[in-house]
């Protein structure tokens, strides 16, 4: 006799409740963002944010300045 087939993931049901996953990297763990000074890198789905420090002026997406 054969034994038994233990997999546990390859049935129909077992694939329906794969969803799909947005492979997302964090730029910002990974030291692959472009914000500059005065700015705080923030990691978002499929890309990244350079939020202005508080107080700080924005220059454009990637850096702020404290001084005009
Ligand atoms: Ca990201």
């Amino acid at each position: 006799m054969d034994p038994p087939i233990t997999s546990c993931c390859r049935s129909p049901a077992a694939q329906a409740h794969v969803s799909p996953i947005v492979v997302d990297i964090d730029e910002c763990a990974e030291g692959k963002h472009y914000c500059r000074e005065n700015t705080m890198c923030v990691n978002t789905p499929g890309s990244f944010m350079c939020i202005c420090h508080t107080g700080f002026i924005r220059i454009d997406d990637y850096s702020c300045t404290g001084t005009v």
